[in-house]
């Protein structure tokens, strides 16, 4: 059959638009990272919870097949594969029709909510294949599209149907492109952690994940008939909890809003916002409206109550947010989003409707349970004290700052003042930093050694944090300030370097000094990781000096066993233990110079997992750490 048997006249305007999803994949997904290659996933599990929320899916399965695909299969009523109006079968459409958001409106594909679930033709321009199975009517029908253009012809504008089949359902099996993604091996991690969160926000729905790639097949059925509340509870399980969790929820003007939050005794609050069982990374306006609403309330009662005096003044929200965990989760006829990943919340009615949800319902179950309003507002006093300590001790040491960069002795500044060149090499250890200083560019590299272990910030208290000598340096020479859960001075336009570089040795403390100072960026100075300005140097493990040829330095092991392949005959191998052994010329040529070294950059897949992975690789609890550790150990990921 040639190709051009399958396309009509209708079709050819829709290949255009696959033909522009391939050439400009960021724009319809984001990244061509792992990130984006895992939203391939989520693309098309989107229409499978449509289905659920239609009241006809109760079951999806999600498996990441051994081959490198990944099969997403429903138990819905399966995409209609009948004709549709334009002389095609609707599940040509959906695969081959690019569409805004608005779904096709006019068709039998308009899903009950119209909410999600846009993105199935973008997923089919971006694989290698994508086969759709259909059980319908007693029958199997199946279609196959290879890089978004179908390779089986209609009959009578019909699939063809291929065998027999009990129930209805839908299956999608799909290959991500590799000429198109950095790299296709999906994290299933990230993606456990999504089909949770879904499961969480739907409760009657169970999610069936399968990692066929593992020697063992890995099985996890999500099912959480809790709902939000049991999302609560599981995000908050490892610590002490201040009070139960509790539930709100109502409707007004077509929106639909659930809440649920618990206290807990830490310092910081986690508040997450969904809008169509979306994660908001961004927020928006659904958690302005809740954020609003709830620090009147507690400042309202707290007033009432006589715990804040007329002289006193009003909580901040940071403050009555003290230790809060919060989902809020809305249903919204018609989102519109904005931002930097057009993942925040934009329409105002979302906000007017979850303040008015929240007002209602929370003043009802305080007015009922006043042991927990005073509880809560017990987090928010010890929040508002420790916060104007802060911000005595701020003032103080910004007025010190002042005076104290110059004389900051450790720092072999560039000569360099344009920040788009300047790069700045954090340096374990004195003697590194040595000769790192000896071997440098100085037109564009900076220097700045630190000694030993840096405080780990996960586990101190902010007024030691700023205290650290380690600490103020680098914010000193980084120029813009921090940021930290009350307020925010951060200001990232300041910045001195493009690139903040991390260099240690390749051992375990080299792995623990990094992750300290990830963990100080993350916490204090956020933008510097979400901008791309943070980077692991990668010093070479091996050199290896051949008795004919040239020398070569080696990366990692893998590095040494394609050596060896590679490199008939003797050669001598040297082994470097640490940064100290090079002297300024290999320091130079392994590791500084930006033509020959290699740098990691960092990034952050999922703010809410980086948070999870931080508190748990940088918090007290031992035992998962060191799992972590070990899985991901071989999961470099190389830039430049
Ligand atoms: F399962 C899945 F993830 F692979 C998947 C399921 C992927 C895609 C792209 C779509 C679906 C899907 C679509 N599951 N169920 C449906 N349902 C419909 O498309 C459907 C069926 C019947 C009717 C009707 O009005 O009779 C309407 C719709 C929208």
């Amino acid at each position: 059959m040639s190709k051009a048997a399958v396309y009509d006249a209708s079709s050819i305007t829709v290949l255009e638009g696959l033909e522009a999803v391939r050439r400009r994949p960021g724009m319809y997904i984001g990244s061509v990272s792992t990130k984006g290659l895992n939203h391939l996933i989520y693309e098309i599990v989107d229409n499978a919870v449509d289905e659920h929320l239609a009241g006809f899916c109760n079951t999806i399965y999600v498996t990441l097949e051994a081959d490198g695909s990944a099969t997403i299969e429903d138990d819905g009523r399966g995409i209609p594969v009948g004709m549709h109006e334009k002389g095609v079968s609707a599940e040509r459409l959906v695969f081959t029709t690019l569409h805004a958001g608005g779904k096709f409106d006019d068709t039998a594909y308009k899903t009950s909510g119209g909410l999600h679930g846009v993105g199935s033709s973008v997923v089919n321009a971006l694989s290698t294949y994508l086969t759709v199975q259909v059980k319908h009517g007693g029958h199997l029908y199946e279609d196959r599209y290879e890089r978004g253009n179908p390779t089986i012809e209609l009959v009578d504008g019909l699939l063809p149907v291929v065998g027999r089949a009990k129930g209805s359902g839908t299956r999608i099996n799909f290959l991500p492109d590799d000429t198109i993604f950095d790299r296709t091996r999906f994290k299933e991690d990230e993606i456990k952690s999504r089909m949770h969160e879904t499961a969480y926000l739907n409760p009657a729905l169970t999610i069936v994940f399968e990692d066929k790639r593992k020697e063992e097949t890995e099985h996890i059925e999500y099912h959480e008939p809790d709902g939000i509340i049991g999302f609560i509870k599981d995000m908050n399980k490892s610590t002490e909890a201040v009070c139960d969790v509790i539930y709100f929820k109502g409707e007004s003007e077509g929106i639909s809003v659930e809440g649920a939050f618990q206290y807990i005794n830490e310092f910081h609050e986690n508040v997450l916002g969904f809008c169509n069982n979306i994660y908001n990374s961004e927020g928006g306006t659904h958690l302005t409206g809740f954020k609003t609403a709830f620090t009147n309330i507690i400042n309202t009662y707290a007033r009432e109550l006589n715990i804040l005096k007329e002289k006193d003044a009003n909580f901040t929200g940071a403050d009555v947010r003290n230790g809060m965990t919060a989902v809020i989760s809305i249903k919204h006829p018609d989102p519109r989003f904005e931002g930097q990943t057009k993942t925040k919340l934009d329409n105002q009615d979302a906000s007017k409707v979850v303040s008015k949800v929240t007002g209602d319902e929370l003043v009802r179950y305080f007015d009922r349970n006043l042991e927990t309003l005073k509880n809560i507002i017990g987090c928010a006093e010890k929040a508002a004290k420790i916060r104007k300590t802060e911000e005595k001790a701020k003032t103080n040491m910004l007025t010190k700052q002042k005076f104290s960069f110059d004389s900051n002795g450790k720092l072999a500044n560039c000569e360099s003042k344009d920040a788009s060149k300047c790069e700045i090499f954090i340096v374990e250890g004195d003697s590194a930093g040595g000769s790192a200083k000896t071997a440098r560019n100085r037109a564009f590299q900076a220097i700045l050694p630190i000694r030993g272990k840096i405080l780990n910030v996960e586990k101190a208290s902010i007024d030691k944090v700023l205290a650290n000598a380690e600490i103020k340096t680098m914010i000193n020479a980084f120029g813009c300030g921090f940021s930290e859960g009350y307020g925010n001075d951060f200001d990232i336009t300041k910045l001195r370097y493009d690139k903040i570089i991390i260099m240690a040795d390749a051992d375990v403390d080299g792995a623990h000094i990094s992750t300290l100072l990830l963990t100080l960026f993350y916490r204090f100075m956020p933008e510097l990781i979400y901008e791309g300005h943070v980077y692991i140097a990668m010093p070479p493990l091996y050199k290896a000096m051949p008795s004919k040829g040239k020398e070569e330095y080696l990366y990692d092991d893998k590095a040494l066993d394609q050596y060896r392949k590679r490199h008939k005959g003797p050669f001598t191998l040297q082994r470097y233990k640490g940064l100290g052994e090079m002297d300024a010329d290999q320091l130079w040529e392994t590791t500084l110079n930006p033509e020959s070294r290699i740098l990691k950059q960092v990034e952050i897949e999922d703010a809410r997992m980086a948070s999870e992975v931080t508190e748990m690789l940088m918090g007290t609890e031992v035992p998962p750490r060191k799992a972590f550790i070990y899985e991901h150990a071989t999961d470099a990921e190389l830039d430049i």
